[in-house]
């Protein structure tokens, strides 16, 4: 068995998407899920840009075989743009590269405008979520009402289960939300369209071919998306996603056992951010912050907005490292870090007067901590053209020495940029 699962150690945009397409080289299936088009991976290669939301990080690599598993939520008309995209730009030849499990839940118009209307009903207390539909979409798996990817492909039950849908969302659109209901034909029609040019990726069990190709002894990435306090049940609740973020998840969602997963690699940048609403520790509210955001472009890929910056929260990761037993770290941008004359890095909490070292499992209690900061000394070079660690400056390989010794779990890959040939291994 060789399953390695790649989870989100902060609140996303870790860089799960660059590291998995460097360890695509060695694997020969990536597997999504979880999450859906809130994600946003972007990749650089050889100076192309490419932004991925629901295809698989794997797919740059055209041995590779790409899966969207059970567990994640498609938007059929994101994706299909996805894929018109890639194969525009050459990456996608074969259809054999995508495979879109079946039982996947699908993401339709209606999902959108709910997710809209409720984080506009919510004002000021809103979660700030990225519009995708992700919630409803998962709430209709949850209460059995979802439309699955499969369904797409039978016309006729596919009307009833659509007017069984839209008999309640229609309701709630227009006499909760007061905003516009939604026309079934015209879904229908919309979605004919789509459907055709998404047959090619059907896959009717993604986790029988996963499983086989696990025994036959295929090496397996699983993508995580989002981020461990992202999570649904172990998060920043209510601050969170709809779906489990977690490692463990990546069984659950493809439907295989848990002993297939032999190493899970936990990504964490050197410093933190976070995107929309909830508590953050280490938030940092002034230039230094700015400057962070400005040098790391940390906007969202998928909505655009501007992340919050802080401080590397050492409480933060070492809970990440616990929920999702992760045994090996991978830490990105790096580089960014350049130009600060010290840097903080958060140890633990003061919590009503006592300083605590585990996470507080309670939102509102998080939302009061004060971080304790330990700072190190930060340098001025240029970090992105460095090609092995021992070019790096002495402050920080400090820094990462000390990060590494706090967290007491080996770091093996240093990220120096976007670029596939921008990373350092440690071994
Ligand atoms: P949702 O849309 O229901 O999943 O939103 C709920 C919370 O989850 C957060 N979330 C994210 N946080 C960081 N990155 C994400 N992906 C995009 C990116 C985000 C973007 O790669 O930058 O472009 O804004 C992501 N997806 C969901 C979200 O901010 C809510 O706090
Ligand atoms: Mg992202």
């Amino acid at each position: 068995m060789s399953g390695v699962v790649v989870v989100g150690a902060q609140w996303g945009d870790e860089g799960k998407g660059k590291l998995i397409d460097v360890f695509a080289e060695k694997a020969d299936m990536v597997v999504r899920y979880q999450g859906g088009a809130n994600a946003g991976h972007t990749l650089v290669v050889n100076g192309q840009k490419t932004i991925l939301h629901l295809v698989p990080s794997g797919i740059l690599r055209a041995e590779t075989t790409c899966v969207i598993a059970s567990g994640v939520v498609i938007d059929v008309f994101a994706i299909s743009k996805e894929i018109q995209g890639l194969k525009a730009s050459g990456l996608l030849q074969n259809p054999k590269q995508l495979m879109i499990s079946d039982t996947a839940t699908v993401i339709l118009p209606y999902h959108k405008a709910l997710d809209a209307a409720r984080e506009s009903a919510l004002s000021d207390e809103k979660i700030g979520t990225t519009g995708k539909g992700i919630g409803p979409a998962y709430e209709d798996r949850a209460s059995r009402r979802a439309i699955l990817f499969g369904d797409l492909f039978d016309r006729d039950s596919l009307r009833k289960k659509l007017e069984l849908a839209l008999r309640e969302k229609n309701f709630i659109l227009e006499n909760y939300y007061k905003s516009t209901p939604f026309n079934i034909d015209e879904i229908l029609k919309d979605l004919e369209a789509v459907t055709e040019e998404l047959a090619p990726y059907r896959a009717k069990d993604c986790s029988l071919f996963i499983s086989k190709n696990l025994k036959a002894g295929k090496r397996v990435l699983f993508e995580g998306a989002q981020g461990t306090m992202l999570d649904v049940l172990h998060g920043t609740y209510p601050f969170v996603t709809s779906s489990s973020t977690l490692s463990s998840n990546a069984c659950a969602s493809t439907g295989i056992g848990p002993m297939s997963v032999n190493k899970v690699i936990g990504v964490f940048k050197a410093y933190t951010t976070r995107v929309g609403s909830g508590p953050f520790p280490t938030e940092l509210h002034d230039e230094v912050g700015e400057k962070i955001q400005a040098d790391g472009h940390e906007f969202g890929s998928t909505t655009g907005r501007a992340r919050r910056c802080g401080w590397l929260d050492l409480v933060a990761l070492k809970y990440a490292i616990r929920v999702n037993g992760i045994t090996n770290l991978a830490m990105m941008k790096i580089d960014v870090l350049t130009g600060h004359e010290r840097l903080g890095v958060c140890t633990a909490y003061k919590l009503n007067g006592e300083i605590i070292t585990e996470l507080p499992t309670s939102p509102y209690e998080l939302e009061k901590v004060e971080p304790i900061i330990e700072w190190l000394p930060g340098w001025n070079q240029d970090l992105t053209k460095v090609k092995t660690l021992s070019d790096l400056p002495r402050p920080t390989t400090n820094y990462i020495d000390y990060i590494g010794s706090q967290l007491g779990t080996p770091i093996d890959v240093i990220s120096v940029g976007p670029g596939r040939e921008q990373t350092l291994w440690v071994k």
